[in-house]
Formats: structure tokens, sequence, C-alpha cells
């Protein structure tokens, strides 16, 4: 079960939200621990390079394999003995599902190496494939290019820390998701929900929901998930 979880970034301020709500309560209860590091402490020159032209040419910058190796590294010497999974964020990675992260929240290490520019030298992931103790995933988050893996890494640790046991006060709006239907990316569709008050700028709570009959209720919220999942285009 994951419960150590390290980023590296050239902008560590990017994951103050880390702090906040279900993450924020799950550090300070001890369910996991989280590392921020700044990959600009591992360059050596003034200016704190962590890019450079790309070989063969071409539009852009691409991050220098060097401070990516020495944080990664020292990462791993932190935490000597678990299996590291590195997670590197781009735009070419495997899709995030919820499969993906049912699969994440098993590792023991995460480290997640945030790309900016072009991306990160390939020697870098090569590297780290056939080192001992480590496993290597390219992951992306969608169909569109950001600037960076800071915004993907927040959202794929969002996705993992939720599964952790204890993180959710409720462990049963777990289960009720894994209940309701999926679409063919084994995507979740939930219902449509409802809470007080019981009528809203003219707007009514359906009926079924106030009746008590519970085996009706389930059955209203199944039809519902289901023509959800129809009108969800993929
Ligand atoms: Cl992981 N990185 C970047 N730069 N863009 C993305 C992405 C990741 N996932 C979707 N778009």
């Amino acid at each position: 079960m994951s419960n150590r979880f390290d980023v590296i970034t050239i902008f560590p301020e990017y994951f103050a939200p880390l702090e906040l709500s279900l993450i924020g309560k799950a550090k300070k209860a001890g369910l996991i621990e989280v590392g921020i590091h700044d990959l600009r402490a591992q360059t050596s020159d003034i200016h704190g390079s962590v890019d450079d032209t790309p070989y063969g040419g071409g539009a852009g910058m691409v991050m220098s394999p060097e401070p990516w190796g020495k944080a990664i590294d020292e990462v791993a010497l932190q935490n000597p003995n678990l299996t590291h999974e590195l997670i590197v964020l781009t735009p070419a990675g495997e899709k995030l599902t919820q499969a993906l992260a049912q699969e994440l929240v098993e590792s023991e290490h995460l480290i997640f190496a945030c790309g900016r520019y072009e991306g990160i030298d390939i020697r870098v992931t090569d590297f780290y494939q056939s080192a001992p103790n480590f496993k290597v995933r390219e992951i992306s988050i969608g169909d569109y290019v950001l600037g960076g893996g800071e915004v993907a890494t927040l959202v794929i640790m969002e996705a993992i820390i939720r599964l952790i046991p204890g993180v959710i006060g409720n462990p049963e709006s777990l289960t009720e998701e894994s209940h309701t239907l999926t679409n063919s990316d084994g995507t979740l569709v939930e219902y449509p929900n409802y809470t007080k008050p019981q009528e809203w700028r003219g707007l009514k709570v359906p009926e079924v929901l106030l009746s008590g009959n519970h085996a009706e209720i389930a059955k209203w919220r199944r039809t519902q998930a289901l023509l959800r999942t129809q009108n969800l285009k993929n």
C-alpha cells in the first residue's frame, strides 16, 4: 500500500494544496508521507540550469538527465528498503484511469518526476527501467497538453490517496463507487445526487428518493447511472 510519495519538480510551490482537505488530513494523521524536492538543488552552475537544446535540433528545450539522476538517487537512498515506482509525467504516457489508480495504490513508494518544457531526456526513463528496486511508468492524465507534470501529479496523487484505507471517513463511499457502472474505459459514472432543500429554484428532488424504499431507490439510481454512461462521449 502506498504511503510514501516523493515529488521532484522545479516548482515546489505548486504542491501547497497537499496541505488541504483529504490529503492534508491524511498527512496529519500519519497515513501518508510526502516529500517535495526542488530539482534545482541538484544543479551546480550559478543559474541552476535544468535544460538544454535538443540533439538533432528542433524547437524547445529538453530537461538534462544529470540533475534528474541525482534527485531520484537521493530520494531512493532516503528510502533504502522500499521498491520505488518512478512515475514520469508526460502527455505521451499511459492514460490515467481508475484502474491505474487502483494499481498504483499498491506501490509502497511512488516518485513523481515532473517534467517541463519538451520533457526529460529519455535516458532517465531508460536508466531507471533497469535499475534494481525500480519500476518506471510514463503517465498522462488526458489528451491535451499541459505546461508541465505538476498539475498532473496532483491529480494522480489525489486519485491514489483517497483509495488508501482510513483516508476517507466513510469507506462505503468507495464501495458504492465500485458498484456503480463503468464505461468502456473503466471510468466511473455516478447517479445524480440531491440534498436539502427538497425544492430549490422550482426544481424538486425526485419522489423516489424521499420514499424510504431502498430497493426502489437502488433501482432508480442504477437506471440513472446507465443513462449517464450512455451519454458519456469517449
Ligand atoms: Cl502528465 N504532462 C503534460 N505536460 N501534459 C499533459 C500530461 C502530462 N497529461 C496530459 N497532458
